[in-house]
């Protein structure tokens, strides 16, 4: 019981310091993953073209999660122009591509954290690409 309460109560905590932390994240010129795209931080890509590239994320939520992010600095969803439709398309198939490269082939979740209430941290248009493990609905 203590070994479960234990679990339960990091598992909880880490989730709210994810959440805080996206509540205080403020949206900015250059962020974290521009230093990435700028080689400022090293990086190894799993994808690369001229329009985007996909990393693995640094603190994976499933076995398999990995990034696919725009190399134009879209801050978030919600700030896309409608000009950057075909761009958008563009990140989902490549990272359906690059889904059943890794073998995802019994499914997958994509996510888009959009603003304070989506629980964004980083500025700059991502979708997560989360498999290898049954994902459960509704999200927290
Ligand atoms: O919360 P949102 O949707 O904004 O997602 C941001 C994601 O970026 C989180 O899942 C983080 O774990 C991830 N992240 C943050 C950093 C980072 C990263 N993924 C790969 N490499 C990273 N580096 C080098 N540094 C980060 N701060």
């Amino acid at each position: 019981r203590n070994v479960f309460y234990r679990t339960f109560a990091t598992t909880n905590a880490k989730m709210a310091s994810e959440v805080d932390k996206a509540q205080h994240a403020a949206p900015s010129e250059d962020t974290i993953f521009g230093k990435i795209l700028r080689k400022e931080i090293p990086c190894k890509f799993i994808y690369e073209d001229d329009k985007c590239v996909a990393f693995n994320d640094v603190a994976p939520q499933a076995p398999t999660h990995f990034l696919v992010i725009p190399k134009k600095p879209i801050a978030q969803l919600s700030l896309a122009e409608d000009g950057d439709a075909e761009l958008l398309g563009h990140l989902m198939l490549v990272g359906r591509k690059v889904a059943k490269e890794v073998g995802l082939e019994k499914g997958y979740r994509v996510v888009i954290n959009n603003g304070q209430h989506g629980a964004q941290s980083v500025y700059h248009l991502h979708l997560h690409f989360l498999g290898g493990r049954q994902m459960q609905w509704p999200p927290g």
